[in-house]
């Protein structure tokens, strides 16, 4: 029979040994005796590439013969994770590269370990963004990511003496083999410089911008391999590199340093992801990395429609640009730029294009996290394209003007945010440039529309949507969890991988005592792999028989990590008032990175460590409660912690959240939920059924009145409960910080001032709610049997549902069939 293969190369195990060692010996140049793992890693990532890249010029041959409409997906960040796994799985040969790895006297999963998770990104928007790849690519949809190759990616995360400390994110120090480069595909991108009107013979005006700083975005693509390896799709990161112009000019003057120096200086632009997640970022070159990979990415989409067309009338149908969140929302003003100043349309006519090609998804509501660029700075740095926002905003505004009298109103819809120092407010720039705009879960929508963008709701009502995120049931499930991947499997086929709904199926199974042994098994397993992982990275000794109680984010007052540690604290009192009782055993795990700038996250980190320090060494608790804070939160510690979680916190104050992603992850793998009904939660409830999900605390209406009616005062509300009153008072008096006992002052008089993420208004819920769960996991049938409903409830969320939700409804895109290359 004919061996299996994908274009050229042979997928079975004696073409791999010969591949591997080919690989290995005359490109990575090293014997098989010196070879070090690293070694090993970039030869197999190399063999198994070759296995890729017949498929993904099939992939690109068919889009182009069909002419095909494509999406462009925009984002400042892509967390793809590792790749060797994620590329094995979906191309189904881990098991005989494995074999073929053996036969040559290597572990695959020691190479499998050394290869670093690329940290383009800050947390939930990013792995969205990887998720969308992954399933564009597995349903055959025409897409591409676009953003940036950050040399350092988001900081590592260490602790020291329990504080968080931030080292570089080296990722490319060893190379990676993963990418193409494209030194060809290169744009021009300017900067400064002026903006001269210039008329025509017949008195046209028409808008240049000269004198411009310019540097070059080079493009490195990387293929996204989809399920069943038929469709190959790419994400194009940007570099930048100094053009010739820029070293120059000083090096003829005989100033070669100074040369070096503006080169270092220009390619400084992709040089580091900044690590802000919702917190304000008011940098100049934040804003230039904004315009760099938006304005690279639009020219490459231009040029590729180019090929094919003559005039710009069919954009929209060719084309679709979706922003992932308002970073690349400048994109609007540089293709209008485009369209009017470099291809001459008219005004209209090119806002009418524009508006049908952008669309735009919001991630976040919070104050703080949306972008509002000075209008100094983008008059400075982008002269041509601030004429454009005014253009843009004088027609909108004029237009307003016909249907309402009311100023404040109009002062609302603007652009411009004239209070203070004025300020371009890009979500209403993104909002008017787009014919779609959405939220990421049905109440962040509806959110969405009564908050942020009320008024331009009101005046373009169809234009807001709701698109519920998901996840890739392929590196969530099928990859990060084996053991109940095969469990599955073995009941229903293999079909779920790619239609995540059929999970349904194992619901009548939630009662069989067999299937209920297996899946305890199963989840018996990743607790042990979790329980060793911990065990080798903060030396602490867990209980795998003990409940896994996991919060696993980025350290945010919203999300209330210290909801959750002050119950811990309160839970460590009952158990020392009480020993010999007989508790649940439950073992606490956090982990999370605090962006740099952010002082009390940072602090919480801080007692979060300090806290485990003393339950951990307590002989009176030993047992019954464990502390663990996991350092570096990435991509592949989740694949391991997902898996091996009972208790989902999803506690975020109601309303702050968007949508979270991490509770459709865990609840995917048997993790029963305990939240607030915020975000995702409350769709994750309509589908799990109330009974097999703990909701407590306020909604989103009663924190809003809360917070508005002035009737929330945190002092009275601690004073009436003396768990709570005795947690603070212990963090306040230094038990868990003997050596500085005045540490962790902040966090308890803020909770005692203001509480403004009403921590102290959930917490005797929470805390009861919290008891009622742990109670119930002694009940080892009746937990069992809720963890399978939720694993088989969940299907919906899969980003495979998301994405087609987009296609259809927003991008206007279908699948493409590569030809059969086999
Ligand atoms: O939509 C993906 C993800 C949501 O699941 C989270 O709830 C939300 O917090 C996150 N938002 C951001 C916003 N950052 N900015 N700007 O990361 O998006």
């Amino acid at each position: 029979t004919k061996p299996r293969e994908i274009g050229r190369k042979s997928l079975d195990v004696e073409a791999l040994k010969r591949s591997f060692v080919e690989w290995l010996v005359y490109s990575v140049g090293k014997d098989l005796r010196s070879a070090t793992r690293r070694d090993w890693f970039a030869t197999a990532a190399l063999a198994v590439r070759d296995r890729v890249v017949d498929r993904w010029m099939d992939t690109t041959r068919a889009v182009y013969a069909q002419d095909a409409k494509r999406v462009y997906y925009l984002s400042m960040e892509f967390l793809v994770g590792r790749l060797l796994t994620n590329s094995l799985a979906n191309l189904g040969i881990m098991d005989a590269c494995r074999v073929a790895a053996d036969g040559i006297g290597v572990r695959l999963d020691d190479v499998i370990e050394v290869e670093p998770d690329p940290a383009l990104g800050n947390g939930g928007l990013g792995r969205l963004a990887a998720c969308f790849l992954d399933s564009m690519a597995t349903h055959h949809l025409p897409g591409f990511g676009y953003g940036i190759r950050y040399e350092y990616g988001l900081f590592e995360q260490r602790f020291e003496h329990g504080w968080q400390v931030e080292y570089p994110d080296n990722w490319l120090r060893f190379g990676n083999p993963w990418e193409f480069p494209r030194p060809e595909v290169l744009y021009p991108i300017q900067f400064y410089g002026r903006v001269e009107e210039v008329r025509d013979g017949s008195g046209r005006k028409s808008y240049r911008w000269a004198d411009t700083e310019k540097v070059f975005a080079m493009a490195f693509d990387t293929p996204v391999v989809g399920f069943g390896g038929q469709t190959i799709n790419t994400l194009r990161l940007w570099s930048a590199r100094a053009t010739s112009d820029f070293n120059f000019g000083h090096f003829n003057e005989g100033d070669y340093l100074k040369a070096v120096e503006q080169k270092v200086l220009s390619e400084n632009l992709s040089r580091v992801l900044y690590p802000n997640d919702a917190t304000e970022v008011g940098r100049e070159l934040r804003f230039k990395q904004e315009y760099f990979f938006t304005s690279a990415s639009i020219q490459d989409v231009l040029r590729r429609y180019g090929q094919y067309h003559s005039s710009f009338d069919q954009l929209p149908e060719k084309a679709a640009i979706q922003l992932n969140d308002t970073h690349p929302a400048i994109g609007i003003a540089e293709l209008m730029r485009l369209l009017v100043d470099q291809h001459g349309l008219e005004w209209e006519h090119a806002w009418d294009i524009t508006t049908r090609t952008f669309s735009y998804t919001n991630h976040t509501l919070l104050p703080e996290a949306l972008e509002a660029w000075p209008v100094r700075l983008v008059e400075r740095v982008l002269p041509r394209h601030m004429q454009i926002i005014y253009e843009v905003n004088a027609r909108f505004l004029q237009r307003a003007k016909r249907s309402t009298g009311d100023l404040a109103r109009i002062q609302r819809l603007s652009l411009i945010d004239e209070h203070g120092d004025r300020r371009v407010r890009m979500g209403n720039m993104a909002f008017l440039g787009s014919h779609k705009v959405n939220g990421v879960s049905a109440l962040h929508t509806d959110l969405m529309k009564q908050t942020v963008f009320a008024d331009l709701h009101q005046e373009f009502p169809d234009r807001i949507v709701n698109k519920t995120n998901g996840i890739t049931p392929r590196r969530w499930l099928h990859q990060a969890n084996p053991p109940l991947a095969r469990l599955i499997s073995s009941r229903i086929g293999q079909s779920w991988i790619t239609d995540l709904e059929l999970l349904a199926d194992l619901k009548p199974k939630a009662d069989d005592e067999t299937f209920q042994e297996e899946f305890r098994r199963a989840k018996r397993q990743n607790k042990k792999r979790l329980a060793a992982y911990i065990a080798r990275h903060v030396q602490v000794d867990v209980n795998v028989d003990s409940l896994f109680d996991v919060q696993v984010k980025r350290i945010h007052e919203y999300k209330r990590q210290l909801l959750n540690l002050l119950q811990t604290v309160a839970l460590y009192n009952d158990i020392r008032d009480n020993p010999t009782k007989e508790w649940v055993p439950v073992t606490k795990i956090f982990a999370g990175k605090a962006a740099p700038s952010y002082q009390m996250a940072k602090l919480i980190i801080k007692l979060i460590n300090d806290v485990a320090t003393v339950i951990n060494q307590d002989p009176v608790v030993r047992g019954a409660l464990k502390v663990v804070m996991l350092p570096n939160y990435n991509v592949t510690q989740a694949e391991v912690i997902m898996p091996a979680a009972d208790l989902s916190e999803q506690i975020s104050t109601a309303g702050m959240e968007a949508s979270g992603t991490g509770n459709m992850k865990l609840a995917l793998n048997g993790a029963l939920t305990i939240g607030t009904l915020d975000g995702a939660n409350v769709e994750i409830r309509e589908h799990v059924g109330a009974d097999n999900i703990f909701i407590f605390g306020l909604t989103a209406d009663e924190v809003r009145e809360l917070r508005q009616g002035g009737a929330f005062h945190p002092r009275e509300v601690i004073a009436t409960n003396p768990r709570l009153k005795r947690a603070l008072d212990m963090i306040a008096s230094g038990v868990f910080s003997p050596d500085d006992p005045q540490r962790f002052r902040p966090i308890v008089e803020s909770l005692y001032n203001t509480d403004h993420f009403l921590v102290t208004a959930d917490f005797e819920e929470y805390c009861n709610t919290h008891a009622a769960a742990v109670e119930l996991y002694r009940d080892r049938t009746g937990w069992t049997r809720r963890a399978i409903l939720n694993t088989a409830s969940v299907g919906w969320f899969s980003a495979d549902r998301t994405v087609k939700e987009y296609a259809s409804e927003i991008w206007g895109v279908t699948p493409v069939l590569p030809g059969s290359a086999e």
